[in-house]
């Protein structure tokens, strides 16, 4: 049971014998502080979406701060939530390493803590109740089988490979370059020539491609992109350099966004991997039960399929994000 300012108040009126009920107290809404990561991307804005609309049905009052993808941002914003002493701290960590010391700071304050899409990277796992979102390293193992699978159309060729890595040191960024390596290691006919980060924006994913293209131009068999958003950035820059993304580079992507569905339909994007940005029923389910003292599981992964471009046009419509 976790000894939070409600449950102490009810404590204190059930002493002091006065006519309050609890019903009056459990009306009070719980309060949530979350911080997210940014606005870089159609997924983080899916995320974003879905965790306000999440709060507003459930009756929560959520404290919502954008890090801009900074990290002492995040740290300042949990800071402030500890002070106005929120019920729950909730956030998506922009990188896995730096957060022992504000996590601490929470566990003093007695405020739970629960992490969405992206984990942390400390030595004390009960500094947060649960982590509530995707396996990346298995996202990474679906792009990859999608590739061998792909190059077995064209036995002994070999596919040179370039890659779009997410935000360094986040965690989608290590598993899926985790993961796809797993699955593709040894293949002789996978050549990685070139890997950088595209910090999962379609500007810098355009930027990084361009530099790729200028490098490597028409060796370029295959582009590995972190997320789609990185994904159309690229596609803009293969055209720019006067080849066909699909088809003269094949492009395999993570997310699953709108525009990637888009793209897919245009010929352009040949298979995404779908990585659920919907997350916020789960947290405000995991943010009641914390707060009345119900057990939640450590980890709760969201479950997610993959989608060649074959299918996109029949899935597009059933498409949420
Ligand atoms: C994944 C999420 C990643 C997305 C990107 O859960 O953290 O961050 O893949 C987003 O689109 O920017």
């Amino acid at each position: 049971m976790h000894l939070t300012r409600r449950n102490l108040i009810a404590a204190a009126i059930a002493l002091a014998g006065t006519s309050v009920t609890f019903n009056a107290l459990a009306a009070k809404p719980l309060v949530i502080g979350f911080s997210q990561v940014g606005a870089e991307s159609e997924w983080r804005t899916a995320n974003t979406v879905s965790i306000k609309d999440a709060a507003k049905k459930a009756g929560v009052t959520l404290k919502f701060a954008d890090a801009q993808q900074r990290q002492e941002n995040q740290v300042k914003a949990i800071r402030s939530f500890i002070a106005q002493k929120v019920d729950v701290i909730a956030f998506s960590p922009v990188v896995e390493s730096g957060w022992d010391t504000v996590l601490r700071e929470a566990k003093a304050a007695k405020i739970p803590v629960i992490l969405t899409d992206r984990d942390v990277n400390v030595t004390d796992k009960s500094l947060y109740v649960t982590l509530i979102g995707s396996d990346f390293v298995e996202e990474g193992r679906r792009a990859g089988r999608w590739l061998v699978d792909y190059a077995k159309k064209t036995p002994g060729k070999v596919l040179n490979i370039v890659e779009l890595q997410g935000t360094v040191g986040s965690a989608p960024a290590i598993d899926r370059k985790t993961g796809f390596e797993e699955v593709t290691k040894g293949n002789a006919q996978l050549k990685l020539l070139r890997t950088q980060t595209g910090e999962f924006t379609r500007a810098k994913g355009k930027e990084v491609m361009e530099a790729f293209l200028k490098a490597h131009g028409k060796n370029i068999n295959v582009l590995y992109a972190h997320n789609d958003d990185m994904a159309i950035g690229a596609i803009q820059a293969i055209e720019e350099a006067g080849l066909k993304p699909g088809k003269d580079i094949v492009i395999v992507s993570i997310d699953g966004v709108k525009g990637a569905f888009e793209a897919m339909m245009l010929g352009k994007l040949n298979v995404t991997v779908e990585c659920s940005p919907l997350l916020g029923p789960q947290l405000m389910q995991a943010a009641q039960d914390v707060v009345a003292g119900k057990p939640v599981a450590k980890r709760i992964v969201t479950e997610e399929r993959v989608f060649p471009a074959e299918v996109a046009a029949k899935e597009f419509p059933n498409r949420k994000y």
